[in-house]
């Protein structure tokens, strides 16, 4: 079996967020190595790994690291595949490891995912994996539903607790409305299979107007790659309809990017809808964009988002090329060619 993940962590003592990550990968069957290999200690050994693995045909590497967690951005560095950062927390409650991740330079995207959320990274590869590959999204699938199902054990035990007089509980919680189709799988995760060329690759949502100069960067980017795409700016919050006909517009679309400021309702939004591979960038609206940051990053295990830094729609480009070109040449040797111009590494 080869892999198709690489794991790398910047110390043995970064296992226990590994072995998050090795237990989705197991579940999901899908092949992984991991290496201890530290970007500050031993450079060089990180640099052989990642360009052997990319040459032999990994797919998505993982950096785990904490402290100033300069792993996934040498990991990125030397690729032109996926990179997923997984922060640690050492110190700081892992916020250094963080933003040492996340806020990378133009060329070289780091798809972050929450402080210790080795799970998340694991489903976010899947995800990514699974844009060429029908049975691993099958599989994404059956992990999704597990979560409708364990709310229902969940509510039964909080119910079984409350014994006040005015408590009275209605039920919501039949199949149907779970949008379970008749083989009884979650109709979250949209038929990639039809054929695409008349569809947009990528959809791009972002939650106001003002995120616009964001957007225009990512979408620059992604006319400068040959990517199409479908964008529009509409907030989740302020017109759920007119979301849910652009999320039912765009349901062959490969991949989806979320831009937005303040409390990042619009990743949140997106992710809940799909589970496709969802790219988020939050913009400095106020707070100089951290609560958009810490909002898009931390999300709950078995949702994640690949949050870049902020402002960083040219990466959030780089980053879908990263994604698409795994399983198509053209945007493969575009990103090739297109990294080599910029004076990045390959
Ligand atoms: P030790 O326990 O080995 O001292 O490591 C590791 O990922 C770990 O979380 C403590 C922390 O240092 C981190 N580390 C990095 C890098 N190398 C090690 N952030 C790196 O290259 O980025």
């Amino acid at each position: 079996m080869q892999p198709k993940v690489m794991i790398m962590l910047g110390s043995a003592s970064d296992f226990n967020i590994a072995k998050k990550a090795t237990e989705i990968l197991e579940k999901l069957e899908i092949c992984y190595d991991l290496k201890v290999a530290s970007a500050h200690r031993t450079h060089e050994r990180v640099r052989q790994v990642v360009s052997k693995c990319t040459k032999d045909g990994v797919d998505v590497f993982i950096g785990i690291a904490g402290l100033s967690a300069h792993l996934p951005g040498i990991i990125a560095a030397n690729t032109h595949k996926p990179v997923i950062g997984v922060p640690v927390e050492v110190k700081l409650g892992g916020l250094d490891a963080l933003f040492a991740s996340i806020q990378m330079p133009f060329g070289a995207p780091v798809a972050c995912v929450g402080v210790d959320r080795g799970e998340n990274a694991a489903i976010l590869a899947a995800q990514i994996i699974g844009i060429h590959n029908a049975s691993i999204r099958d599989r994404l699938s059956s992990l999704r539903k597990e979560f409708y199902f364990k709310i229902d054990v969940d509510e039964e035990v909080l119910s079984a607790k409350l014994k006040g007089s005015f408590y009275h509980k209605m039920n919501f919680n039949s199949p149907e409305e779970y949008k379970i189709d008749d083989n009884g799988k979650l109709l979250l995760n949209f038929d990639l299979d039809t054929p695409n060329l008349k569809y947009p690759e990528v959809a791009v949502i972002s939650g106001s107007y003002s995120d616009a100069k964001v957007t225009k960067k990512t979408t620059m980017f992604l006319d400068k790659l040959n990517i199409n795409y479908d964008s529009a700016v509409i907030s989740p919050i302020r017109s759920p309809d007119k979301f849910e006909d652009f999320m039912e517009k765009n349901k062959h679309a490969k991949l989806y990017m979320a831009i937005s400021g303040l409390s990042a309702h619009v990743t949140g939004a997106v992710v809940a809808y799909t589970e496709k591979p969802v790219i988020g960038v939050p913009c400095a609206i106020q707070l100089n964009g951290i609560d958009a940051l810490l909002s898009m990053v931390n999300m709950p295990p078995g949702v994640p988002v690949a949050t870049l830094g902020i402002g960083a729609g040219g990466n959030a480009a780089l980053l879908a090329a990263e994604m698409l070109g795994l399983g198509d040449i053209r945007i493969n040797d575009d990103i090739l060619d297109f990294k080599g111009k910029i004076n990045c590494k390959r």
